[in-house]
């Protein structure tokens, strides 16, 4: 078994990007920053946070980034809600929510709706159903709509490791509208990151253990999605998605390889290196960041803004910034 995972994770393995290192600062975060989303009338990032290595405390929530201050922001809900344990997040700029996946126990993950209230989260809403086996991540179409990537269609632990270390193609998107839950894509190998275009007519998934990103056609009325393509091939595993600042691009953080990943989840000291792409359009992809893991290892998501793209990381407390030529 060991060899098979050997050659197994070896095999994830690949050369990285010819790229002049980008000029970026370390800003001290919460461990496992793993989503972030930006709110532009507050000139403020929200990042998802957990701690996700064994044998630690584990605190989780929402952090604010401002300046180069992070902070976590109080978390205002009923009993029943608390405590969170949030993976992907989403920010519905139309309504001021911001969606998070709640992985509250092993079993039975939830999407939080909440309403950002100063620096105040207040939960609104809490949404479950048997479907959501492992949520990944969720974006939202209105208050009552949103897609949530199921990463393992598995159910229990073995199911689920067996589906991860052989790279099945077992999970995939669920949608929920007003109280509606079904599945709308399957036959994904490892759902990861969702997005969904400014028009709402396409849908994008990183198929995280397919290396690939995913585009379905979205019909607007009923929430289907329809004629799968590969959109693009994504060195390494492509985690969360993201909008260019011209909506013109998705934005990827991909982990370069598992096995590289695996060591550094058992210790902080062995480096997970990744990379950033943009992808302008079918099969166009540019490397834009590439980092050994010295100054941050396995990113799991990358968002602009005016003048700095963001990077956050799967496991290590760290975020980092880095200067972008000013687009607007
Ligand atoms: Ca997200
Ligand atoms: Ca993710």
């Amino acid at each position: 078994m060991a060899r098979l995972l050997f050659l197994f994770f070896v095999a994830c393995a690949h050369s990285p990007p010819a790229l002049e290192p980008a000029p970026c600062r370390v800003i001290p975060g919460l461990p496992g920053p793993e989503d972030l989303v930006y709110i532009a009338r507050d000139r403020r990032w929200l990042g998802s946070f957990a701690e996700r290595r064994p044998g630690q405390l584990a605190p989780s929530g929402i952090f604010s980034l401002r300046g180069d201050q992070v902070t976590s922001l109080p978390i205002r809900a009923a009993a029943e809600w608390l405590p969170v344990s949030v993976h992907g997040i989403d920010w519905l700029e139309s309504t001021g929510h911001l969606f998070a996946v709640d992985h509250v126990n092993p079993r039975t993950h939830r999407i939080l709706r909440m309403v950002l209230e100063g620096d105040v989260l207040r939960v609104d809403a809490g949404m479950t159903s048997p479907l959501l086996s492992s949520a990944n991540d969720v974006v939202a179409v209105a208050a009552d709509e949103f897609y949530v990537t199921v990463d393992l269609g598995s159910s229990g632990t073995l199911g689920r490791l067996w589906e991860a270390l052989t790279a099945r193609p077992w999970g995939g998107v669920v949608h929920y509208r007003k109280g509606r839950w079904r599945w709308v894509a399957t036959e994904i190998a490892f759902a990861n990151g969702i997005e969904l275009s400014a028009d709402g007519r396409h849908l994008f998934v990183a198929a995280y253990q397919g290396g690939e990103i995913i585009r379905y056609a979205r019909d607007r009325q009923t929430g289907d999605l329809s004629q799968r393509t590969v959109y693009a091939r994504i060195p390494g595993h492509p985690d969360n998605l993201t909008w260019s600042r011209d909506s013109e691009a998705l934005v990827v953080a991909s982990h370069d390889s598992l096995w590289d990943l695996f060591w550094h989840l058992r210790d902080p000291a062995n480096h997970a290196s990744g990379g950033v792409y943009r992808v302008r359009g079918p099969g166009q992809v540019e490397p834009v960041f590439w980092d050994d893991g010295r100054r941050l290892d396995a990113p799991s998501v990358a968002l602009e803004a005016p003048g700095d793209l963001l990077l956050g990381q799967v496991f290590d407390g760290e975020l980092l910034r880095c200067t972008q030529p000013a687009a607007d």
